[in-house]
């Protein structure tokens, strides 16, 4: 009788908790990922090339701050997991490595995916599946990984599988969404899907659709450029609203009262590693096809510029006669998290940079080590002298601290600061 290699292998649910999950770069998806699965019981190696990360996290530390990580961390701590410079032979890969883009042709850049797999087939055996978790364009298992799972299947005579789990947590809420959130796993066949399936439900409640590699790779992507055009959406309406001196903040509110519309936020900027950047993958790969999802690029781009001539607007009118008298409230991308990734006070300072326009002061509570020039670290001294507060990004803390900023002129990017004389976007 002819008995699947799934069946084989997974009898029940007690199997997948013998097999050996090597999470393959712990990074804002890695990481969460491989604490989530040990504290579930998994048998978890979290692998990283970065060995100051591994010594960290061996030694009782976490390499980066998010809600609810720390207690993770402990669970699965006590639960066995293991942190590792090396590849380890296991039966499942979970491979969630950084996949950024060319700055000009924005194609993606795959190289630090090919490399994990390149170092996961030398040591793995057969009937090892390796998920991808890593936002990749559509097209790009087919192209770079496949040739190269396909060369060694023929060369050592190995059977390994692929499957395509594209992660979708946001930063700030990542552990909540890691159990809450459907799934999408994309797999060549069933059998592989399921096997993917069957682990992901150990911590995951959601939904979990199949189907396969490619329309897994392009879910993700249609995600992320679907969130992008509908905050340039709310972008382009604070541009044309200040030309029609109507308040973009209280169309938004009455608009969204429509039981069919539902406007976003206009911002700063677009920043992170995902937004900002997922939606070039289809630029650069359907050039003239993709029209709406270029020029919501195009605007949320232009938002640092636009904050730009906003403050230079305020400075003229309120007779400020020097940068160093502005402050830049928040780096990092968003709200309440340490990732500054893309972040819109970054792409605001390169601006400057090309105005050749130095001595700005920056402040955020979240990024302890000193990332750009004039950055302080205290509060009281960040404000002292300052006369106009640019607040980039909308943290608890600036909204805690609404009494020490009334004597300044503020520019809130984000709408957080009410009943108070502010200008806005
Ligand atoms: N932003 C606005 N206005 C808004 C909402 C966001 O200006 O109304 C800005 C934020 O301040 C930030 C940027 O957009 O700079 C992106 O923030 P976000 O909270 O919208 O998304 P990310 O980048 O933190 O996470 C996204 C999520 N994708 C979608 O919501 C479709 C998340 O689910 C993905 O897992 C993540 O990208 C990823 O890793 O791809």
């Amino acid at each position: 009788m002819l008995v699947s290699w799934y069946s084989t292998l997974f009898r029940n649910k007690g199997d997948i908790m013998n097999e050996l999950i090597n999470v393959v770069g712990l990074g804002y998806i890695g990481l969460p990922t491989a604490l989530m699965m040990a504290s579930k019981g998994l048998n978890v190696v979290g692998t990283d090339y970065d060995k100051k990360k591994i010594e960290m996290l061996q030694n009782g530390n976490l390499t980066f701050q998010e809600n609810g990580l720390e207690e993770l961390y402990r669970k699965a701590i006590s639960n066995g997991i293991t942190f590792s410079h090396e590849y380890k032979t296991a039966d499942i890969y979970i491979v969630a490595v950084p996949t950024p883009f060319h700055k000009q042709n924005k194609k993606i850049v795959a190289d630090y995916l090919v490399n994990a797999i390149k170092n996961v087939i030398n040591r793995c055996k057969e009937e090892t599946v390796i998920v991808i978790e890593s936002t990749v364009s559509p097209g790009t298992i087919d192209f770079f990984i496949r040739p190269i799972i396909d060369g060694e299947n023929t060369k050592q005579g190995k059977r390994i599988r692929l499957a395509h789990a594209p992660e979708r947590i946001i930063p700030g809420r990542m552990i909540e969404e890691l159990t809450q959130n459907n799934r999408i796993i994309g797999a060549d066949d069933m059998e592989t899907a399921k096997k993917i399936r069957d682990i992901y439900t150990c911590f995951c409640n959601g939904d979990i659709e199949l189907t396969n590699i490619k329309t897994a790779e392009m879910s993700k992507v249609v995600e992320n450029a679907y969130r992008d055009i509908n905050i340039a959406y709310a972008n382009e309406l604070v541009k044309i609203c200040k030309e029609a001196e109507i308040d973009v903040y209280e169309l938004i509110r009455i608009a969204n009262k429509h039981p069919r519309v539902n406007i976003l936020n206009p911002g700063p900027g677009v920043g992170g590693h995902c937004i900002s950047v997922d939606p070039w993958f289809l630029v650069g790969d359907y050039p003239g096809l993709a029209n709406i999802i270029l020029a919501a690029r195009k605007i949320n781009d232009s938002m640092p510029e636009y904050v730009l001539s906003r403050m230079s607007e305020i400075m003229e009118t309120n007779h400020i006669d020097s940068i160093n008298k502005i402050g830049l409230y928040g780096l990092t991308y968003k709200e309440n998290v340490d990732d500054v990734r893309e972040s819109p006070t970054l792409q605001l300072l390169d601006c400057m940079k090309k105005h050749l326009a130095k001595g700005i002061r920056v402040y955020d509570p979240y990024v302890h080590e000193d990332i750009v020039e004039n950055q302080y670290h205290d509060f009281h001294e960040f404000i002292k002298g300052i006369q106009l507060l640019v607040i980039m990004v909308g943290h608890d803390e600036i909204k805690k601290r609404s009494d020490e900023i009334e004597h300044l002129l503020i520019l809130d990017t984000r709408n957080i600061i009410s009943g108070q004389e502010v200008f806005k976007l």
